[in-house]
């Protein structure tokens, strides 16, 4: 124990002790395997979501607040791992920013470190009900996973509030 009357010094005493007002001092680790906390691994990305909703830039700093940014998905393998994931979540009909925009030069899709987008299938919703995405050109320029067409790519105003995927790096 450490006890404040001896100046916060380690003290031994009896396991069974009880009287007071003893308080735990408590240790968690602070990593879960490969990533850190709040950190999940997921196939090969240590991934966090944000359940509270924002727009685009805020949802940015929000996973700049716990160690991340925004999730790159430019993997197949890795993007259906991401999917199975978020419906182990549940359902809600909001979906989730993720680190992708065409802010910069209209109809050129990047991630967020710079690299080009692959467009159409597997990722983006193009098939069936409504227009292919990206739609509405100089309007939408924010990258979400739809809840609607299952957790596909769709681009949307970047004022819109979202859920959000943070990825950090593995540890
Ligand atoms: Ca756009
Ligand atoms: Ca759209």
């Amino acid at each position: 124990m450490i006890r404040p009357t001896w100046g916060w010094l380690l003290d031994d005493f009896a396991c069974t002790f009880s009287c007071c007002d003893f308080r735990p001092v408590c240790s968690r680790s602070s990593t879960r395997g490969l990533c850190a906390v709040p950190y999940d691994l997921v196939g090969t990305q240590c991934v966090h979501l944000l359940l509270k909703s924002y727009n685009f830039i805020n949802a940015r700093t929000a996973c700049g607040s716990t160690g991340g940014d925004l999730i790159i998905l430019d993997d197949c393998d890795q993007y259906s791992k991401v999917i199975k994931y978020l419906m182990e979540q549940g359902y809600s009909p909001d979906g989730y920013w993720i680190g992708g925009s065409d802010g910069a030069l209209e109809g050129q899709w990047r991630w967020i470190d710079g690299s080009t987008m692959t467009m159409g299938l597997p990722y983006w919703a193009n098939v069936g009900v409504g227009t292919p995405e990206p739609d509405n050109p100089g309007v939408e320029n924010c990258l979400e996973l739809s809840s609607q067409w299952m957790y596909r790519f769709s681009n949307t105003l970047c004022s819109n509030t979202r859920r959000v995927i943070c990825e950090a790096q593995p540890l």
